[in-house]
């Protein structure tokens, strides 16, 4: 009976991981945190937030960007200490921590600037300022994961050692690929050399089907990377009205997707359009929980 108990303890165990490996539901946060409705994105159901808009100095220096109309450029880490502020700071960890909250996972977005150089010289060391400012940002946001969403450079030797860098660091590792599938597959290999699920340290894609990548399929792409897959479209959008996706779009589609095969999860770009356009957190989020419960 004992080893009854403990067997299907573990079973079930199995089960939850397999069944939470697979219903993710993301919004990339393109408004400034400190501005955007922190209680809707606790309360909608999505539990991965993506925050849009980190880039790397030349020095190693961390800088969150502003894409908010009155915001501007912060200076999240340099000299290995953390200096965004404690006001940004308890902003970003309350998303995982509110009494409400659904969010269980947070990244930050960044592109490829300046890596190349600095993992040339001074290296992924862990006495780099770069190591030391990605330490110490994880620890003040309390971050789970690093997002690649590079669109211009395409290094690999370089965005596979800063990958294993972060992986050191203690971050999970994620891309936001919109074309380019071949890089993508590469970094995905290289990445992931030696190690399997559940260990994988870059454990998932986010893919544009979307603008540049509006006519992706996540099944194919599937089929390259060799890994499931998290489909993301832009939600209704004032400055290309071509690329917005309805309430009633979005649950076709995701539906469509997920007819043909099984995803990853599902996910959008982004919640500066959901509030400026006055959009429903909520109802976004439900086409996610119905989806991919
Ligand atoms: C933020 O979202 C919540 C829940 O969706 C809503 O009740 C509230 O009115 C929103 N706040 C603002 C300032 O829009
Ligand atoms: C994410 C994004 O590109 N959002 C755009 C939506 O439209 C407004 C203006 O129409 C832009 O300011 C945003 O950048």
């Amino acid at each position: 009976m004992r080893l009854y108990t403990l067997a299907r303890t573990i079973l079930l165990e199995i089960l939850l991981q397999h069944a939470l490996a697979e219903t993710i539901r993301s919004i990339f946060l393109f408004k400034d945190v400190l501005k955007s409705n922190t209680t809707a994105l606790q309360t909608s159901g999505f539990n991965t937030l993506i925050i849009f808009g980190i880039g790397i100095l030349e020095n190693g220096d961390i800088m969150y960007y502003s894409n908010t109309p009155g915001s501007s450029d912060v200076i999240l880490a340099s000299a290995g200490a953390y200096i965004g502020g404690d006001e940004l700071a308890e902003k970003v960890r309350s998303l995982k921590t509110g009494d409400r909250t659904t969010v269980n996972r947070l990244e930050i977005s960044m592109n490829a600037q300046h890596v190349g150089p600095l993992m040339a010289s001074p290296g992924p060391g862990s006495d780099t300022p770069l190591y030391r400012n990605f330490e110490a940002l994880k620890a003040a946001w309390s971050l789970d994961g690093v997002n690649n969403d590079d669109e211009s450079i395409y290094d690999l030797a370089s965005t596979v050692v800063f990958a294993k860098m972060l992986g050191e660091v203690g971050y999970k590792y994620t891309i936001a690929p919109y074309t380019n599938d071949g890089f993508w597959v590469a970094v995905q290999t290289n990445v992931n050399d030696g190690l399997e699920e559940p260990d994988l340290l870059l454990d998932r894609v986010y893919l544009q089907c979307y603008d540049g990548g509006a006519f992706n399929d996540p099944l194919a792409w599937q089929r390259r990377l060799g890994m499931n897959v998290v489909p993301l479209i832009w939600v209704t959008n004032d400055s290309k009205p071509s690329q917005g996706t309805t309430v009633a779009q979005a649950r076709s589609r995701f539906s469509g997707w997920v007819g043909r095969g099984e995803l990853a999860g599902g996910g959008y770009w982004n919640d500066y359009d959901i509030e400026k356009m006055r959009l429903s957190y909520m109802e976004y989020g439900k086409v996610l929980t119905d989806i991919f419960a």
